[in-house]
């Protein structure tokens, strides 16, 4: 793009401006092979084919993160809300189609949201902004879909505004996600036949801000920048205006922001809009050089999945196939992105941190039938976020008062609880470190001092180190802290061991591979110690610790687990320390004077369990809850299948265990539609179906569109759901409930007519029907 300066602002020279505002260092793509002292440190290294397997080692550990990235790094913990029309028709995702007088909450108080995320512990809330569905939750000059075409407050309502000045208030940061996707302005909406999206327009020279009234006519019209701001020039489509609008809009008005969130997402495909992700780029780098661009960008990578796990080998420096403003972003599923065997030459290698996101329900948006994560699967993730070198981006979904509901903050505030007084104490406070070898400025000292700009590091030449706790007197605990000086020496570490001296010999106690920002190693069990040793067995560069710490994780007693529904459709819960179990099953949470678990219960119709552990004293632990979906399969039996693989029959679909699964028949019946039909043994009254995809990392065959068919005897059926969709199953692959009018049926018929991706096969952990409410077997 040409660069010149116009009347009215500035025009962008896009390439050239994402690179000088994001590489900093000495050197902006070091490319020298010679001695590896010649090699600086730097945003992005590349690699020459020339270049030696240490050289390489070495340029991957002299990459540093941007300045943005080193201020959201250091959040840990963040929530994200999604609440909108979707929350009101208890969807996913919405069409694009809603009547925006349907988005009325009640009792919307954003203050409630903000303040439950500052208790949690999170120091950032990022707001869905728009979603796919394209209504916008602020009252934007560019499109009639918005906050102010709903009844809330007379229309003259703002969820960014009360959500920024929550935020304000209570000294946390504000991230905005805008989804690129955008199914109001879809060209084909029959709501809105002047679309944007996919509308083929020209390029046009275009002010940002535009001059709304000269949108379409003569968009070189700007409308008078925000205070403190300034207009710019782009040559964009009437997308893409409108995309960099709203941006402009939200980056200008709400105070400083510091994340971007972009998300990949599409429910349709079918009409095409090229994103000017460039332009975006430029916009942001402008209005708020501090922003972290999130998913289809630079800065922070999606981490793969929507269940919370980080990888237990989490490098943030990834090589990429092209220079970073010439790259595309794709999400990055692998399971290993960064180690050595991938930094091949011609790579560039680059500060790409992990962001883990989960919601706290089943799902992202409110429906009251969506089930909480527990306290103590929130826990897990912490563990498997922060711990594993990513932030966690938890999801709060308020409901359709406005508000978030008591069962997501109850389960949200006890793991705050649980985080926080674990790690209120280091119990290595007090001990010495020393190390087989320090560099002179670096000694072990440095990784105890609450300090992450001060650190420990091996001395020059070492890729191995051994450092040595000696504590005052024995402690006991069940968590290891590392943090590397990432900031300041980028990420090292490939492997280490964690020993415990036993009063005679060191004993091994842990063993992992990558640290990053942190590492948390949760311990099977706790240990108790006076010395503790971490050996770092292999390192790219001169290992460095920026912070050492010992904790004991707060002991509340542990949830009970809840077993698998079976074939029979019973239920185990086992306690894991001997205590007596109670449990509930009427949806409220178990207290001491409910049943006392004594034999598996019988749950043939679905429902949920909860259950505790009641500890000597009368205190309950942290509850285990688990639902289960639809009937059991008592007496079911396939009645014809057109296919199925040999190692995974159809029976698997009904045998009530959602590790086996239904495929079809691999390289042989490769088109899509397929079809289960069951036969459930007797008549029931139902009043829909669920589908479990397969739960291992795989998608293979994982059902996007399909019909659902009933019948009475076999014969004649009747089609319930003709052309149904699973929204959002490719990133959150969880139980999908689809309700419809009961019917009397003994037989189903499920038939995959799409699958998410194209392996041409359908899969299914378990199909099952829900019982209709109140209506007793025929
Ligand atoms: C996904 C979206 O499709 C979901 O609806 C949700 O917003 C999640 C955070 O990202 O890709």
């Amino acid at each position: 793009m040409k660069k010149s300066s116009t009347r009215i602002g500035i025009k962008i020279s896009i390439g050239l401006l994402i690179f000088s505002a994001l590489v900093h260092g000495q050197s902006s793509a070091n490319s020298q092979t010679a001695s590896p002292d010649s090699i600086s440190y730097s945003t992005l290294q590349h690699i020459s084919s020339s270049d030696s397997g240490a050289a390489i080692a070495e340029k991957a550990a002299k990459v540093l993160p941007r300045p943005n990235q080193t201020e959201w790094m250091r959040l840990e913990r963040t929530i994200f809300i999604h609440f909108g029309p979707n929350t009101f028709r208890g969807v996913e995702w919405g069409d694009g189609r809603e009547d925006p007088s349907i988005f009325n909450p009640t009792e919307l108080d954003a203050d409630q949201w903000v303040r439950s995320a500052k208790d949690a512990g999170a120091k950032m809330v990022v707001l869905v902004c728009k979603h796919h569905d394209g209504f916008n939750l602020w009252p934007t000059r560019y499109s009639d879909h918005s906050v102010a075409a709903s009844p809330w407050r007379g229309g003259k309502g703002n969820v960014v505004r009360d959500v920024a000045d929550a935020a304000h208030k209570y000294g946390i940061e504000l991230g905005v996600y805008l989804s690129p996707a955008d199914l109001y302005q879809l060209r084909t909406n029959p709501k809105n036949p002047s679309g944007y999206y996919g509308d083929g327009s020209g390029k046009l020279r275009s002010a940002i801000p535009t001059d709304p009234s000269s949108f379409r006519t003569n968009p070189s019209e700007r409308r008078k920048p925000a205070p403190g701001f300034k207009s710019y020039i782009f040559d964009v489509d009437n997308y893409n205006r409108y995309f960099l609008n709203e941006l402009y809009e939200l980056l200008t008005e709400y105070g400083p922001i510091r994340e971007v969130w972009f998300d990949g997402a599409n429910p349709d495909p079918s009409v095409h809009e090229t994103y000017d992700y460039a332009a975006w780029y430029s916009l942001i780098r402008e209005l708020q050089p501090g922003a972290i661009i999130f998913g289809k960008g630079p800065d922070a990578r999606w981490v793969g999945n929507e269940s919370g796990v980080g990888r237990p080998t989490e490098w943030s420096v990834v090589p990429l196939p092209k220079r970073p403003e010439d790259f595309n972003w794709p999400d990055m599923q692998d399971a290993d992105l960064g180690s050595r065997s991938k930094l091949t030459p011609g790579s560039y290698l680059w500060w790409f941190p992990a962001e883990v996101n989960e919601p706290i329900l089943y799902g992202w948006f409110w429906n009251p039938k969506k089930q909480v994560r527990t306290a103590a699967d929130l826990i897990d993730i912490y563990y498997t976020s922060v711990g594993r070198n990513g932030n966690m981006l938890l999801n709060l979904s308020p409901d359709t008062r406005g508000l978030i509901p008591d069962n997501q903050l109850a389960h949200l505030r006890l793991m705050a609880q649980v985080v926080d007084e674990t790690f209120a104490r280091n119990l290595a406070a007090g001990g010495m470190l020393t190390a087989d070898s320090s560099n002179k400025a670096n000694s072990p000292s440095l990784a105890m001092d609450g300090n992450l700009d001060t650190w420990w590091e091996a001395a020059p030449g070492e890729k191995a180190a051994t450092l040595t706790l000696k504590l005052p007197k024995a402690v006991t605990f069940d968590v290891v802290s590392l943090q590397e000086a990432v900031d300041h020496r980028g990420q090292r570490i490939e492997s280490l061991s964690i020993d415990a001296w036993d009063g005679s010999k060191w004993k091994t106690i842990d063993e992992q591979t990558t640290v990053g920002h942190k590492r948390l190693l949760r311990l099977s069990s706790p240990v108790t110690a006076d010395q503790v040793r971490i050996r770092i067995t292999g390192s790219r560069l001169e290992p460095t610790l920026a912070e050492v710490g010992l904790f004991r994780q707060a002991q509340y007693v542990q949830a009970p687990v809840i077993s698998e529904r079976d074939a029979n459709g019973t239920v185990r819960i086992s306690s894991a320390n001997g205590l007596p179990v109670v449990y509930s099953m009427d949806g409220t949470a178990p207290t001491s004077k409910s049943a006392v678990y004594s034999s598996p219960v019988a749950l043939p119709r679905g429902g949920t369990v909860q259950a505790t552990c009641l500890a000597p004293d009368g205190r309950l632990g942290m509850m285990a809850s688990k639902y289960f979906a639809g009937l059991a399969p008592i007496g079911w039996k396939v009645m014809n299948i057109d296919s199925e693989d040999a190692d995974n029959p159809a029976v698997h679909a009904i045998d009530g265990n959602p590790a086996t699964i239904w495929q079809t028949r691999l390289n042989a019946d490769l088109a899509l539609p397929h079809h289960i039909a069951v036969d459930m043994g007797s008549v029931h009254r139902i009043a829909g179906f669920t589908y479990l995809p397969r739960q291992k990392e795989s998608h293979e065959g994982v059902v996007d569109t399909y019909r659902f068919e009933t019948s009475v005897d076999g014969q004649h059926w009747i089609t319930d759901v003709d052309s149904g969709r699973f929204w959002n199953i490719e990133n959150n692959p969880v139980l999908q409930e689809v309700p419809f009018t009961p019917v009397n049926a003994r037989y189903f018929r499920f038939t995959a007519l799409k699958e998410i991706g194209t392996h041409g096969l359908t899969s299914a952990a378990e199909i099952s029907v829900l019982a209709a409410e109140g209506e007793v077997d025929q």
